[in-house]
């Protein structure tokens, strides 16, 4: 079911899981699960769980850090309110002298998701707010060479939503190729990248390119999902390498859930094999 993939219902019970993989050697980005709320009501409950994790770290003391959705916060409802709410998490960020970074949703949120990032990048900083660029749209070489130019904070990703020929490669050698091409870019303009990928041939690549070209450890982690590839989190870990898991928790985790199984016929297939891999 869904337990393997989320920490727990509760903030507790989620710092509980946080505090077991630090002990791992692994960092961690918390997450509290929902996304397309619907009411102005709904998007300040959200606000003030991202606010109240920052809280809950810095009280247990655990190496964490917080991601959120846009739409979790009010972007489809209105962008003015949306920008309202994420401007007083990416203030807690700072204040806590903490990091938060704005998870990248279906491509119709993309140009919003931007603009909103670059407002508050400004207002904070990139050593306390970062974004997510997915490889498989045409537009993220361009949108990567414009956040680089602002020394943004990118995790990088394939992308997990369904979404039209016209605006994504259909192809999956074009996905990862963009990748990669995506990775370098970022690393090779000197700014901090997240790799947040479980596909080993990229891994692998990421591991022989940071060395070729004499990226320091600094520059770039790794990143996993909270039930997936256990063992390879750790054996990276265990390599030196830093490794954050996106943990997610809470009781609103069906569109989580789905999206991880179902969404892409890849990732069906991606999810079943790492079901027996570990
Ligand atoms: N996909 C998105 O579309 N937006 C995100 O913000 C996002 N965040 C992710 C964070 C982490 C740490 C990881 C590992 C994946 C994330 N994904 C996100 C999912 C990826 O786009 C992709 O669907 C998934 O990792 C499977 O592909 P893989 O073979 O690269 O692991």
């Amino acid at each position: 079911g869904a337990s393997r993939f989320v920490a727990g219902e509760t903030l507790e019970q989620a710092i509980e899981k946080v505090k077991s993989l630090n002990r791992d050697g692994l960092l961690v980005t918390l997450d509290h699960l929902g996304e397309s709320v619907t009411t102005r009501e709904e998007a300040l409950e959200a606000t003030q769980s991202a606010l109240d994790i920052f809280d809950a770290i810095a009280e247990s003391g655990v190496n964490s850090n917080v991601s959120v959705k846009l739409t979790q916060l009010g972007l489809d409802i209105d962008y003015g309110f949306c920008l309202e709410n994420m401007e007083r998490i990416a203030l807690k960020a700072k204040e806590s002298g903490n990091f938060v970074r704005i998870d990248m949703e279906d491509s119709p949120r993309v140009k919003a998701t931007i603009d909103i990032f670059k407002t508050l990048l400004k207002k904070v900083g990139k050593e306390h707010i970062g974004l997510v660029i997915q490889s498989y749209l045409y537009r993220s070489e361009s949108d990567v060479k414009d956040l680089g130019e602002l020394g943004a904070n990118l995790r990088i990703v394939k992308g997990a939503y369904k979404e039209p020929k016209e605006v994504a490669f259909p192809d999956k050698r074009d996905v990862d190729e963009n990748y990669k091409r995506l990775v370098a870019m970022h690393l090779k303009n000197g700014c901090y990248t997240a790799v947040a990928t479980h596909d080993e041939k990229i891994i692998e690549w990421t591991k022989s390119f940071v060395k070729e070209n004499g990226i320091p450890k600094d520059l770039y982690e790794f990143q996993m999902l909270y039930g997936v590839r256990g063992g390879l989190q750790r054996q990276l870990a265990g390599e030196g390498y830093k490794v954050r898991v996106y943990t997610p928790y809470g009781k609103d985790w069906y569109p989580y859930f789905t999206r991880r199984i179902a969404e892409r016929p890849a990732n069906a297939l991606f999810i079943l094999k790492n079901l027996v891999k570990d």
